[in-house]
């Protein structure tokens, strides 16, 4: 495959991300890992944050590159020729949700999505669980890389200040 693209929120990257990115890179040329501009929700951190926390944790993967798009994903997908979305799923509750995205998606364009089996060892995490758990003084070791941990435990306790 010659380009494909990991699209998400990233709110922050966790280890389940890296998991699906990582396999991906293994798979395509070029991977980008697309940073939605979610200009309805405030995020715990900034777009740039974001992009630079993701930077940070795939600097050893070469054919990895970081981009944010708004908008519809295709739209992206279209205007950088990039032939294919690949996403994580955990569990069936997201299969519900994937399989329609994916459907209008190839309906829009003819973008193909292709679903990776999440690695079981991250099938329970998401970004939200990870603020949460760590909002509560849980250990968080393990769940994000290593670059994420200081700056999510600094950022949650600026938030309760
Ligand atoms: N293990 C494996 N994969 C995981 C894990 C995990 N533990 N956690 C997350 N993932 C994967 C999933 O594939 C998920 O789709 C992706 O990572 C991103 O996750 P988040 O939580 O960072 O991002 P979301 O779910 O907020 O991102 C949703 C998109 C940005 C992909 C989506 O909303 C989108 O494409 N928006 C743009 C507008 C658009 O085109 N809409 C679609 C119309 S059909």
């Amino acid at each position: 495959m010659r380009s494909c693209i990991c699209p998400g929120s990233f709110d922050p990257v966790t280890n389940g991300h890296l998991d699906v990115i990582k396999r991906a890179a293994k798979l395509a040329d070029e991977v980008v890992v697309g940073v939605l501009v979610n200009r309805n929700k405030q995020g715990l951190f900034t777009l740039e944050e974001r992009m630079e926390l993701l930077r940070l944790a795939l600097k050893d993967y070469p054919n990895v590159r970081i981009d944010s798009f708004d908008g519809l994903l295709v739209d992206y997908c279209k205007n950088h020729n990039i032939p294919a979305i690949v996403k994580g799923l955990r569990v069936v509750g997201d299969f519900d949700y994937e399989i329609q995205m994916a459907q209008m998606n190839h309906s829009l364009t003819d973008v193909e999505t292709l679903l990776v089996a999440t690695n079981p060892s991250f099938s329970f995490l998401s970004s939200s669980l990870v603020k949460e758990v760590a909002n509560n003084g849980a250990d968080i070791t393990g769940f994000v890389p290593d670059v994420v941990v200081d700056p999510l435990l600094q950022r949650l306790a600026e938030r309760r200040a």
